[in-house]
């Protein structure tokens, strides 16, 4: 019997400490279940040695070295980047791969019609041929994890194995890892088990590749069971299993099952003028600016906005009955490409040293340089693939998904907050996509329920992100489309039985919707953005603090003429009025897309969103 001829709770969940044989090369300490379970792991993917992580700097070092001397990255020059270094990605391992993504429940109706769903049982014994002898000719790292300060009642623990050192510096850059995390274990805490695999064995003396990694990719959910398996990539949120699969995927579940929310959504501290400060939730589709907002420099004067998380939140109703959350993540990993002193001059101060980026582009004198980074590029480079680039190559000289990882700390803006264990209390909820039609600037939700609404028909122009066509219009309700680990209309549901929880417990967070991308019929975008979107934030600021900025809206409430701060803006009546504009028969074709998209939910689908879509109709045509 291996690891995935049984399900994890057939497994021990004994936390005394492991004993020899089994622990071998274990830290004193390590719990048993632990123990026991690496060792089925090493059992099942024979890898010629174990490290078991302690998340210390020493450990980083050598294993950057280790990178180095492998060829999967390079030193930047130090004189211009201090201790920072560069990936070259596989050609074929350069995003998220949601068409290898599995939710494995029980059910397929628990997946929902949103994610791929394979049967569980077949799924095992499908893995367990894949990851047979995985790991052979290569080291298996351990690494514990907490998503979420050490110790925060909010925290959620967790255990990766991985064979790829890259993915090892990365999860110590993305959470706390080491041992810390399985003193917490060893303490009680219950802990999510993920296993990865880049899935080239390396045979006695055969010589490695600098990006080892297999045309065959799974990233693979077991809700019930609360376990992850990912095989064949080395890239993002398909191997830093912490991220996407644990704090989204399995943690939406766990939410579920215990009454909170595990949501794709950046977390900031908004201070006005007078220094009262707020706290927002807002959730993005992938690579629509979330990292930008989370650092925003405001443009108008006396405010300021602070960092607590650029990705992923967790909310709870606290013991004060209010909305609380964290940022369970401890790094950055944002999307590079479009990431300017201009856009976000915090993000480019944040990068300064100890930063790992992977396929951006390099510079003569071994700096990095991505698209958007400067106006003009520089006359040579070396791109994303490793080869010699001028601006008249016809390429991305980054790639558009090239990324930075990098510690939270180093952010400037970070809030002092921002490892608060209790959470930091929300006011608003914020939700957008990348549309150039259709959605106005901002709206405010009439309440809960159609904030819910709003949440639940996010549409974006897909980004590179993921695979798929960049620029198609596709639904990504709550931004969770790639991430919710179970049925979405079951997931719509949930947040509306949150509401009522909140309704009854405290104080009801606001929502909004806000859309920064809207295009003018000349097809530029009518609106700034990046510090300018300091002005919603006003706005939504004023309507916390009860001022009558707002007037109804078919689509709820907007800004009154004068109710939005345009000082200092060069934008013309005519524009602001497009960014507000509500063309009815466009919005009714709309709903038609909604109805239709609420359908393949079936009777999963909650009544009361398709009573907000009547409702809206009702609007548009009064
Ligand atoms: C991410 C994503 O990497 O959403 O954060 O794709
Ligand atoms: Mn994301």
């Amino acid at each position: 019997m291996t690891l995935l001829d049984h399900p994890r709770t057939a497994r021990t969940t004994d936390r005394t400490p492991a004993a020899a044989p089994l622990a071998a090369g274990a830290p004193a300490g390590t719990p048993s279940d632990v123990a026991a379970w690496v060792a089925e792991v090493a059992e099942l993917t024979e890898p010629a040695a174990i490290h078991w992580c302690d998340g210390s700097t020493r450990e980083r070092h050598d294993l950057l070295q280790l990178l180095v001397a492998q060829g999967t990255i390079e030193q930047l020059n130090p004189e211009l980047r201090p201790y920072s270094f560069i990936a070259r990605s596989d050609e074929g391992d350069v995003a998220r791969l949601e068409s290898r993504t599995f939710i494995c429940s029980e059910h397929e109706i628990d997946a929902g019609p949103t994610n791929n769903w394979r049967e569980p049982s077949a799924m095992r014994a499908e893995l367990q041929g894949v990851f047979r002898g995985s790991m052979r000719g290569r080291t298996m790292y351990v690494m514990p994890f907490s998503m979420g300060p050490i110790g925060s009642p909010m925290a959620k623990l967790g255990v990766q194995v991985t064979d790829s050192p890259y993915v090892v510096v990365s999860t110590g850059t993305m959470t706390r890892m080491g041992t810390a995390a399985i003193e917490q274990i060893a303490l009680g805490a219950d802990w999510v088990p993920a296993v990865h695999s880049v899935g080239a064995p390396l045979a006695a003396g055969q010589q490695d590749v600098p990006w080892p990694c297999n045309d065959t990719k799974y990233i693979v959910h077991f809700p019930e069971t609360r376990e992850i398996f990912s095989y064949g990539s080395a890239y993002g949120g398909n191997a830093i299993l912490a991220k996407k699969a644990f704090a989204l995927r399995i943690a939406s579940v766990q939410a579920r099952d215990e009454g909170w929310l595990a949501e794709h959504m950046l977390l900031i501290k908004v201070t006005s003028p007078t220094g009262k400060a707020y706290h927002l939730a807002a959730a993005f589709p992938s690579a629509c600016g979330k990292t930008n907002l989370a650092m925003m420099a405001p443009s108008i004067p006396g405010w300021t906005v602070e960092t607590i998380g650029d990705d992923i939140a967790w909310l709870r109703i606290g013991a004060d009955g209010r909305l609380r959350a964290i940022n369970p993540e401890a790094g950055f990993f944002g999307v590079a490409p479009g990431t300017s002193p201009k856009t976000n001059p915090t993000a480019i101060d944040t990068l300064w040293g100890n930063t790992v980026f992977t396929n951006v582009a390099v510079t003569d004198d071994g700096d990095v340089w991505w698209e958007g980074l400067t106006s003009t590029p520089p006359a040579k480079l070396t791109d994303w693939r490793g080869n010699p680039w001028s601006p008249e190559s016809g390429t991305p000289a980054a790639h558009p998904n090239s990324r930075f990882t990098v510690s939270a700390r180093q952010c400037p803006s970070i809030a002092s907050t921002w490892e608060d264990p209790e959470g930091v209390v929300i006011d608003a909820i914020i939700f957008g996509g990348r549309r150039a039609t259709n959605v106005p600037l901002v709206v405010e939700a009439r309440d809960w329920d159609h904030g819910v609404f709003l949440g639940a028909t996010i549409a974006s122009e897909q980004t590179a992100a993921a695979e798929g066509t960049v620029g198609e219009l596709r639904r990504d309700p709550f931004a969770m489309l790639p991430f919710a680990g179970y049925n979405m209309g079951d997931y719509f549901a949930h947040w509306l039985e949150f509401g009522r929880r909140l309704r009854r417990s405290a104080r009801v967070p606001r929502v909004f919707q806000v859309n920064w991308f809207r295009k003018g019929a000349d097809g530029s975008f009518l609106w700034p953005g990046f510090g300018d979107n300091a002005r919603v934030l006003q706005w939504m600021v004023e309507r916390l603090e009860g001022e009558a900025c707002a007037q109804e809206s078919p689509l709820g409430s907007i800004p009154t003429a004068d109710g939005l701060n345009l000082e200092g803006l060069d934008l013309d009546e005519a524009r602001v009025e497009e960014l507000f504009a509500q063309d009815r028969e466009a919005l009714l074709a709309e709903a038609d897309d909604i109805e239709q998209f609420f359908a393949t939910f079936g009777d999963r689908m909650p009544a009361e969103l398709v009573r907000q879509l009547e409702l809206l109709r009702g609007r548009l045509r009064a």
